[in-house]
């Protein structure tokens, strides 16, 4: 199975006022921030993502709700349930990953380490498996 990588968000609690949570690219995560988007709106089991990227590293965090996350790396898989504001999942480059709402509201926060390219994902899951075996040969 796939070890994910998860990243401890550091998370201070405001009395009577909630919790802030808060990250640096590089002091707190493995790579600079170029951007970040976030997913709302979405329907209770309803599933998004099936892709990889190339060499976009990102770290996905879930504020608020539940949304499982499977890895993928073509030989292994892993599911990890997301559903705290001080926990993020890192998903590196060649990692098919695909994402389910288990609960409506449920938001995702991604941040990555580069900007927008349709270019950079791999949408096809056969193309994927055989990116993987090239690089194992080599
Ligand atoms: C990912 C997972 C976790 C943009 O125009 N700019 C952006 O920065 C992004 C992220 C998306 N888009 C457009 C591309 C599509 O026309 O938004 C549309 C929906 O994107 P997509 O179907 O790829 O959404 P998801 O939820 O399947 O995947 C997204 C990210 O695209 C992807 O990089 O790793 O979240």
């Amino acid at each position: 199975m796939i070890e994910p990588r998860f990243v401890n968000i550091k998370t201070v609690e405001t009395p009577g006022k909630g919790k802030l949570s808060f990250f640096e690219g590089i002091h707190d995560i493995p790579f600079e921030i170029k951007r970040v988007y976030y997913i709302t709106g979405v329907p209770q089991n309803m599933e998004r993502g099936a892709h990889a990227h190339h060499e976009l590293d990102q770290l996905l965090i879930c504020p608020n709700g539940e949304i499982e996350i499977t890895l993928d790396n073509g030989q292994e898989r892993a599911d990890v349930i997301l559903s705290s504001p001080d926990k993020g999942l890192l998903v590196e480059k060649m990692i098919w990953h695909d994402m389910k709402w288990l609960k409506k509201e449920s938001i995702l926060l991604v941040v990555a380490s580069d900007y927008y390219d349709e270019n950079d994902y791999i949408r096809s899951y056969d193309e994927f498996i055989s990116i993987c075996k090239m690089e194992n040969k080599e």
